[in-house]
């Protein structure tokens, strides 16, 4: 297997809104950022994944860009981006930047030109159709509730946006759109940026024709990701990139692709022709769901054990040699990981520290979300009113005041899995507002933050947070623990996810127990080996113990290095 920086990487995701707050306005900015470089640097992360810093309408918090060379106010100046990046640079860790172009604001100059007129040089930018019989052009359902389509007096024709209406789709079939993301992308990397995670990036080819979604049901609007999602020209279009920029560049590029199968993601991200370095894939995403594509925050659901060592063990083995995984249990779309995946009880610490053991142990480039390495949990409003994100606030008017669902029931849902829950302010002590802000914040802090802070993590030897910085230590000082090669033990083991990663002659065994139980662990008499030395683990451990039968506690997480 090939050798690539952004394989031994570990890249730390910010979510600026709510990093942190340097002048007291309530919004975490870039000059918050550059006061918490030496906590990431004592972390120990390798790279930075910046959620969209640029000129934006705040629509849906940056994922809807008016200007794509510009800083958004609220965030700072190109001259505070310049000097966080050259401070990244000066600590060792890079910098990725968001990189949303299957739309734009509506504010951007190309839309305010575009919906001028239907002879507008800029029309064809995006995505317009006349009206079907005074309907919709046809009967998608935005991941925002309500149809794709919006009407616009102005020339009274529809365009498409798949997300909120103040995000319209860039028509990619458009040269000239393609010659304009190059550009912009060539004067961020000529910057000296070091890559981009590329926001729903398998959606920028549409079926021809845009056909409408099979009925399944008498809603109004229809699921219609099999017309959007890897569509017939998204290899075509990213084979384009990749030529015109990515391939002169030494960089890390990551695509959100929902909807990927690991054979879409080997196209994408294989080494001969693959335009990417890697892709995130939302399988382990959908576990918890009655439904995936746009509905797995609608609903919640108990998952098992099974499912995700199934879905996990199929992207370790179909991209074996074949592609490179992305590995990450949440981000600012997602819960909370500690309270999805794991316990935000009684058994928090040990749950946090053995997600952090599993995501640092498979195969694949490890992604932590801020918070995650201080084991923050989801939030639990009590009000509709003190959510903030737009997917939840649709959601909500759709069902509740459209549809007449009762609140209390929807309520649980938006506990489990709003994107609120990833966005509360980072909690970095037990001062007034955790201390994010000395002003009032944009979205109101966690109540478990006198608890739950980053101060505490710092001292406290046993905290969530050393125990991330040892597993980064030993990942960079362990290659078996980046291109080891990945098998399952105990495959039907209903409590006990197990495998081990083998590079030649070296060997890790991974022993997790995802729940509060206390099941036996019985090593398969086909491993042999002559002595275990134990690598980490989240509780204490004699050294004396014979790996071939252990009793794990609670959430218990050892990794030993077979000799
Ligand atoms: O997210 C795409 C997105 O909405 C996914 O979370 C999707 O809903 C899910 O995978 C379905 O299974 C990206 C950004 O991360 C998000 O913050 C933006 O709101 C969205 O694109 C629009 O830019
Ligand atoms: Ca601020």
């Amino acid at each position: 297997m090939k050798k690539a920086w952004w394989k031994e990487a570990v890249v730390y995701q910010i979510y600026p809104r709510s990093f942190y707050d340097s002048n007291g306005d309530g919004i975490g900015d870039l000059r918050g950022i550059l006061q918490k470089l030496d906590y990431l640097k004592d972390l120990g992360v390798d790279v930075v994944w910046l959620s969209p810093v640029y000129q934006s309408p705040n629509d849906d918090n940056g994922y809807d860009i008016s200007d794509y060379r510009n800083i958004m106010a609220e965030f700072g100046t190109l001259a505070d981006w310049e000097e966080l990046l050259a401070e990244m640079h000066a600590r060792g860790i890079r910098l990725v930047m968001d990189l949303v172009v299957n739309h734009t604001s509506d504010e951007h100059p190309w839309f305010v030109a575009s919906r001028q007129s239907q002879d507008n040089p800029y029309r064809d930018y995006y995505v317009w159709r006349p009206g079907r019989d005074g309907r919709e052009p046809n009967n998608w359902r935005s991941f925002f509730s309500g149809s794709t389509w919006q009407y616009d007096d102005a020339t009274g024709e529809y365009y498409l946006h798949l997300f909120s209406k103040k995000q319209a789709d860039l028509n990619w079939e458009n040269p000239k759109v393609r010659g304009e993301v190059y550009d912009l992308m060539r004067w961020w990397l000529d910057k000296g940026i070091d890559g981009f995670r590329m926001d729903v990036i398998n959606m920028i080819s549409k079926t021809p024709g845009l056909p409408d979604a099979p009925a399944t049901s008498d809603a109004r609007y229809q699921w219609g990701g099999e017309y959007f999602i890897n569509g017939p020209r998204l290899l075509e279009f990213l084979g384009e990139m990749r030529r015109e920029v990515l391939s002169q560049y030494d960089i890390l590029t990551v695509g959100e692709t929902p909807g990927v199968s690991p054979q879409d993601a080997v196209a994408l991200t294989n080494e001969d022709d693959g335009a990417l370095s890697m892709v995130f894939q939302f399988e382990h995403m959908d576990l918890d769901a009655d439904q995936g594509g746009d509905g797995s925050r609608r609903s919640v659901r108990r998952w098992q054990l099974s499912e995700l060592k199934e879905v996990m063990t199929r992207w370790q083995k179909d991209l074996e040699g074949q592609g490179w995984n992305s590995i990450y249990l949440t981000n600012h779309d997602q819960p909370r990981a500690v309270s999805r995946f794991g316990d935000d009880g009684a058994y928090r610490v040990e749950a946090a520290k053995l997600l952090a053991t599993f995501t640092h142990l498979l195969q694949g480039t490890p992604y932590i979300y801020q918070g995650e390495e201080i084991g923050m949990t989801n939030v639990a409003f009590i009000s509709i009113d003190d959510y903030r994100d737009i997917e939840t606030v649709n959601m909500y008017h759709e069902l509740v005041v459209e549809q007449g669902m009762d609140p209390l029931a929807l309520l649980p849902v938006i506990h489990a899995k709003s994107r609120d829950n990833a966005r509360t302010p980072f909690q970095w002590d037990d001062s007034a507002q955790a201390g994010f802000t000395t002003g009032t914040p944009w979205i109101k802090v966690n109540p478990n933050y006198p608890a739950i802070n980053a101060r505490q993590a710092l001292a406290d030897p046993n905290s969530i947070f050393y125990y991330y910085q040892k597993l980064i230590r030993l990942r960079r000082e362990n290659p078996v623990m980046v291109y080891g090669s990945y098998d399952l033990l105990l495959d039907d083991h209903p409590e006990i996810y197990a495998f081990t990663r083998t590079l030649d002659s070296d060997r890790l065994l991974v022993i997790l127990n995802f729940g509060q139980g206390t099941p036996e662990f019985a090593l398969p008499t086909d491993i042999s080996y002559g002595a275990a030395a134990l690598l980490i683990s989240n509780y204490a451990v004699a050294p004396t113990e014979d790996i071939r039968h252990l009793t794990l506690r609670p959430y218990e997480a050892r990794v030993y290095r077979l000799g």
